[in-house]
């Protein structure tokens, strides 16, 4: 039979057959022989045996993967900030931005929260930038609606800092899904990391991943984005590639550089260019052969 793995916890995976029946499933020899492990979002071929555990036997080809969270088959990743309590960290968005569009997923930026203060000033950057962005309230549901055009047969992943309220929002859409909210008072704003572990569910038409928050330390071991990818993974840069003086342009500090001065004239966000600035640095000296 195939299915899709909408969670896996202790070496068990959950497989959601067509006809909405789920199975628990364990990973045949080979495949951990191979070294690869079923993620939520895989299309599967699995058995089902009448006197032994079930199990998924062979991981059908992916069309993308995200190590963190680690999701298959991915959409539309959600990247979710809040005004305040936690406050957002421009530099984390932009990377994640990044490694979505590095993986071909549509990013779509979020900011949560706006009961406690405006997002304008941020909304204003991403909408800038060309992305598809929007300010909702998960206390009063405010906003939330925006997210129902986007989720109709794709998957859909939720992601961002622990206590940015993700659940929260999920719980909006959907109050039937009844997932487990935290405080975030109680750790220097931080949050618990509530949700522990990615599970897909059914929503407005589509499914969604409801992930774990994660470290900015988790993050910087999420994906590594080759020096020359990089300027690729920022969209609105991609008029100015190309039109720099020189060919070999790293785009950070050269003279004749199209992309700096578009920065310089207001028409690529400067918090958009210093995260590239950083993100370039964290991957200048790695060689090629060190990503294999
Ligand atoms: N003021 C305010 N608080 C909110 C809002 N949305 C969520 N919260 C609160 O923020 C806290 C964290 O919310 P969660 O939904 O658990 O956050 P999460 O992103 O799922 O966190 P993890 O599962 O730990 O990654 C809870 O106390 C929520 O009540 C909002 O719109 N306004
Ligand atoms: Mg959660
Ligand atoms: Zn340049």
């Amino acid at each position: 039979m195939t299915g899709k793995v909408i969670k896996g916890i202790g070496g068990f995976y959950y497989v959601k057959s067509p006809d909405g029946e789920i199975y628990e499933c364990k990973a045949r020899g080979v495949l951990r022989k191979e070294k690869v492990s079923p993620l939520a979002g895989d299309n599967v071929e699995f058995s089902v045996n009448e006197n032994a555990q079930n199990t998924i036997d062979e991981i059908l080809p992916r069309k993308n993967c995200l190590v963190r969270p680690p999701v298959a088959n991915v959409d539309n990743l959600f990247i979710i900030s809040s005004v305040d309590d936690p406050k957002p960290n421009l530099s984390v968005i932009d990377k994640m931005i990044a490694i979505a569009c590095h993986n071909d997923i549509n990013p779509i930026i979020v900011f949560n929260k706006t009961d406690i203060c405006s997002a304008k000033k941020y909304e204003d950057i991403y909408t800038h930038a060309g992305f598809d962005c929007f300010s909702v309230c998960a206390e009063s549901g405010e906003g939330i609606e925006n997210f129902k055009k986007f989720f109709k047969d794709r998957l859909n992943v939720l992601t961002g800092n622990s206590g940015v309220g993700k659940s929260s929002i999920l719980n909006r859409l959907d109050p039937s899904l009844n997932l487990t909210t935290g405080s975030t008072s109680k750790k220097l704003g931080r949050g618990r990391h509530t949700t522990k572990c990615v599970e897909l569910f059914d929503v407005c038409g589509g499914t969604v991943a409801d992930t774990a928050g994660f470290s900015s330390l988790e993050l910087e071991k999420a994906q590594i984005i080759r020096k020359e990818e990089l300027p690729y993974c920022f969209p609105e840069f991609s008029e100015y590639l190309g039109e720099c003086k020189f060919v070999s342009c790293t785009h950070t500090k050269e003279k004749g550089c199209a992309v700096l001065e578009a920065v310089e004239n207001g028409d690529i966000e400067k918090t958009r260019f210093e995260s590239y600035l950083g993100i370039y640095e964290q991957v200048k000296n790695i060689k090629d052969w060190e990503l294999r």
